[in-house]
């Protein structure tokens, strides 16, 4: 994109920023540099992991003299991370660890972060930064649904809500019926949770006789899973509010690695100031700026836990800023390579289902995908709810029109199955859309 067009994409309010998002890219790229030099020898002299990694592919902090010998650095994998359970990754003694947070992980041991003061300091002004970019102004009221405690959603967003002179509401996740009483009472203007969190509570307002359009609610900053424009879309329509997509992991940081800038909805600017992005093809080597692939970081501020091209298994591209011109952005995530269902050769990703499922009028958002072995073949069934208030005859047609379109666009052969109003589990934070079943 050319720097006129960037230029014209700026908020009005550009010039009021912090120094840092105003940054030019050749300036954010000095920045990176210089420090990339201190992260990398901040974690080779500190972690005993990256002193051996370093070691065996050959390469010394000295050896990074330009943003291009990043790629020189050995990755860091998930598995690395748990290999040095809980604490072995922390590159400063446990007396000056501020915080930990872990993340859950679908497979046995959780991934254990830890944060300094400082970092923690850092963190609240990048969440504070993307609320800001949300649309969010001193003086609003956020209601705060991620959850709260080790997952880094909660105290994370919490911190930023404070840090950029919101008022937060900490009201952590669960529990739909009483999120709806305390967003009627507290007249909150923004919102935080996962989008798929959004639709039950939107769904319960409904149930609760109040129009989820007609509520207080102005802003949605959603994040934590993948979700597609179309959801977008599907949410800021039911709801009457701006749909602003966070992103973040908590082996990088948590919430706030990048926030999409309300006025563009264009996909997440990346904080660049303190993570460099990279995206590389499945042999490891990185891609140009533009094309697709996994998303690779590598944290440039951080005390504690730092990060050298720590793998993200996020499928994405990076795009030049728009709102925030020196920043880059990425495409809206499309999934991550664990979410990748292989069905008979076919790669699929829930998020092209949901896609295809919110383009019918006809059909409900509400459905789970189910994988079984028939014989020695792969089927995919997808199941998904009644719209309440049209015929099943509609509704069975709709679910033939889903069938085709899938079969079309990605290229399998599915079941859709119909199933009752309320009878599909519903989504309290990160919501499990895949059942394997084989
Ligand atoms: O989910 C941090 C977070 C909290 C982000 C609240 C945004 C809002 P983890 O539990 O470590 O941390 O999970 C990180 O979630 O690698 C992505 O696969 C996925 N993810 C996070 N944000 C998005 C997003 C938090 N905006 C993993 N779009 C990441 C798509 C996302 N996927």
């Amino acid at each position: 994109m050319s720097t006129m067009t960037a230029n014209r994409a700026r908020p009005a309010d550009f010039e009021s920023l912090d120094p840092a998002e105003r940054l030019t890219r050749p300036e954010i790229e000095t920045l990176q540099l210089e420090r990339l030099r201190w992260s990398v020898r901040h974690a080779y002299e500190n972690v005993p992991l990256y002193t051996r990694k370093l070691d065996a592919a050959g390469v010394a902090p000295d050896d990074i003299r330009s943003l291009d010998d990043l790629r020189r650095l050995p990755f860091t994998t998930k598995e690395d991370l748990r290999s040095t359970y809980p604490f072995g990754m922390f590159a400063v003694p446990m007396h000056r660890v501020a915080r930990i947070h872990a993340s859950s992980g679908t497979t046995g041991r959780p991934t254990v972060v830890g944060y300094t003061p400082r970092d923690l300091d850092n963190w609240a002004t990048l969440v504070a930064r993307s609320l800001r970019a949300s649309g969010v102004r001193p003086g609003m009221k956020v209601h705060n649904a991620y959850g709260y405690g080790l997952f880094t959603g909660g105290l994370g967003a919490h911190a930023g809500i404070e840090r950029l002179g919101a008022t937060v509401i900490p009201v952590s996740g669960g529990q739909t019926a009483r999120q709806v009483q305390l967003i009627r009472d507290f007249e909150p203007e923004v919102i935080m949770c996962t989008p798929s969190y959004l639709l039950t509570i939107a769904d319960a307002m409904a149930e609760a006789g109040i129009d989820p359009r007609s509520t207080s609610l102005r802003i949605a900053i959603l994040g934590a899973e993948p979700w597609t424009n179309e959801m977008r879309a599907e949410l800021e329509r039911r709801l009457d509010v701006d749909a602003v997509d966070i992103y973040g992991l908590s082996e990088v940081m948590g919430p706030g690695v990048g926030n999409e800038c309300v006025e563009t909805k264009d996909g997440p600017h990346l904080w660049e100031d303190h993570f460099l992005p990279e995206i590389i093809g499945d042999d490891g080597e990185p891609l140009p700026d533009g094309e697709r692939g996994e998303l690779v970081f590598t944290s440039l501020t951080k005390e504690a836990f730092p990060v050298l091209r720590y793998r993200t298994r996020d499928l994405t591209r990076l795009l030049p800023g728009t709102a925030r011109p020196g920043m880059r952005r990425m495409e809206k995530i499309t999934g991550r390579n664990d979410d990748m269902i292989i069905l008979r050769g076919v790669n699929l990703f829930p998020t092209q289902i949901e896609e295809l499922v919110l383009g019918i009028e006809t059909l409900t958002p509400h459905f789970i995908l189910e994988l079984t072995r028939e014989g020695r073949m792969d089927a995919l069934t997808v199941r998904i709810e009644r719209h309440p208030s049209l015929d099943r005859e509609v509704c069975e047609a709709a679910t033939v029109v889903l069938a085709q379109r899938i079969k079309q666009h990605i290229g399998s052969t599915v079941t859709v199955r119909l199933e009752e109003p309320g009878t599909l589990p519903r989504s309290e934070g990160k919501y499990k859309r895949v059942y394997d079943l084989r």
